[in-house]
Formats: C-alpha cells, sequence, structure tokens
C-alpha cells in the first residue's frame, strides 16, 4: 500500500472540483506535496488551477502524465461511486499507482488497513482491525469501528458512524451522519442516506434513509 506520508512524489488528482481540494489539503497537510497536478474533463478549468495545483487538461492528458513523471494518483472526484470506479481503472491503465491518503488529524490503528487510493480525512477514525478497500472516501470526522468491512469505492460521508463489525458492500453509499448498528451488512450499491439510523441488514441496491432506516420506493 502507497501511503502518502512525508516523502516526495509526484501525484495527479482525477478531477478538479470540490472533493480535490480536500485531497489537495489532505495531501499537502501528510507532506507528500512536492509535485501535484490536476487533471479534469471541463475545458474551463484547463490551464488553470486548484488550490494552486495546476489543471493539466481533460483525462486524454493521463499518459502524457505518467510519461512526465506522476507516478501515482488519488481520484479527485467524490459525487459519483461509479465514476470514482471507472476513473480508478483507467488511471491503472495509465500505468499509475494508486495513492492511500491520511491526513495527519485523522486516527489510523495500527492493526487498521486502508486500501489503494483510499483517502481518510481530517477528524476521521478507523478503529482496530478494520479493513477499508480500494478508492473508498472516508469523509471529514467518520468513525469506522473495530473489526469493519468495507469495500472498494465507498463513500462514508462526513460524520457519519459504522459501529463494531458492520460489513458495507462495493461502491455503497452511506451518507452524512448515518449511524450503522454493529454487526449490521449493507450490501453492495446500496444507499443510506444522511442522518439514517440504520439497524438491519440493507440488501445491496436498496435506498433507505430515516430513524429507523426504511427501505425507498
Ligand atoms: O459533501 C462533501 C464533503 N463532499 C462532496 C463530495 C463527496 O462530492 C462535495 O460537496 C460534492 O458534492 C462532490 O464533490 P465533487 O465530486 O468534487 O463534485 P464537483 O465539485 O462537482 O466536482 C466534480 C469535478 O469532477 C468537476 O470539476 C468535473 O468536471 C470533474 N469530472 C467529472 N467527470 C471529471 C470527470 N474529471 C475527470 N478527470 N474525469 C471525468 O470523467
Amino acid at each position: 500500500m502507497n501511503v502518502a506520508v512525508a516523502c516526495r512524489l509526484s501525484c495527479l488528482i482525477v478531477g478538479g472540483g470540490g472533493h480535490a481540494k480536500v485531497v489537495i489539503d489532505a495531501l499537502r497537510a501528510a507532506g507528500a506535496a512536492e509535485r501535484l497536478g490536476v487533471i479534469d474533463e471541463d475545458r474551463a478549468l484547463a490551464g488553470g488551477s486548484v488550490l494552486g495545483v495546476p489543471v493539466l487538461g481533460g483525462d486524454a492528458e493521463g499518459p502524457a502524465a505518467r510519461a512526465a513523471g506522476f507516478g501515482f494518483f488519488v481520484i479527485g472526484v467524490g459525487a459519483n461511486n461509479d465514476l470514482r470506479r471507472r476513473l480508478f481503472e483507467r488511471a491503472l491503465s495509465w500505468g499509475i499507482e494508486p495513492l492511500s491518503v491520511i491526513h495527519p488529524a485523522a486516527v489510523v490503528a495500527p492493526s487498521a488497513t486502508l486500501g489503494p487510493g483510499t483517502v481518510a480525512f481530517a477528524g476521521v477514525v478507523v478503529n482496530a482491525e478494520a479493513r477499508v478497500g480500494s478508492n473508498a472516501i472516508v469523509n471529514t470526522g467518520a468513525i469506522v469501528e473495530h473489526d469493519c468491512r468495507v469495500g472498494d469505492h465507498v463513500h462514508v460521508a462526513p460524520g457519519a458512524r459504522l459501529l463494531g463489525g458492520v460489513s458495507v458492500g462495493d461502491l455503497a453509499s452511506i451518507g452524512a451522519g448515518a449511524v450503522i448498528k454493529h454487526g449490521v451488512a449493507i450490501g453492495a450499491g446500496a444507499i443510506v442516506g444522511a442522518g439514517a439510523v440504520v439497524l438491519e441488514d440493507v440488501m445491496s441496491g436498496i435506498r433507505v434513509a430515516g430513524v429507523p432506516a426504511q427501505r425507498l420506493r
């Protein structure tokens, strides 16, 4: 696992919007900001910058960025887990490696693991023997408690709390401030609404919201 620590490397951020700004801040706070570049499909951003990081162009620039020495990437798009997955696979095809980013104000237990490309922002706690997959977002202030199993391309939104032993399938989204009760399983691609309190398993692809959480039709 390549973790952005106090070392110097060249990292491409794929997507240059709001989520990318938090990624850039976390990379800088982790002291891994020798050289950063953004690629974004919005032509209006080309030639500009995001928090002072130059926008190199769109995804077509990926191979050229690799040739120019960008050896690592983080997905900077936050809003759409399936787009994040596609961009993650596209960036891998350029021959660059996903970087895991842990903000210094995050607490990740030594026995916990974060997969490649996963980000843990300020105020996050990932507790003992929790496992988070690749290209996941553990967003600001979220808690992933002991023995949790969080899949690939999952978004745990700000302030969400996964209690002990919770499992979350690939591509699922856990909304801001949601609480997932101990041992509950959230299926792949499921969506848990902001502020929901989930007391029972949620099947793959199902949307739930409310206190206690109920299926949304
Ligand atoms: O709620 C929080 C704390 N964060 C949200 C985050 C998780 O999701 C945030 O408030 C936003 O709701 C959202 O952040 P994101 O994904 O950065 O949204 P936005 O600010 O709209 O920026 C998305 C950027 O991705 C835009 O600049 C798009 O042009 C760019 N984009 C879209 N498709 C792409 C692609 N960039 C590349 N390189 N490739 C694409 O295919």
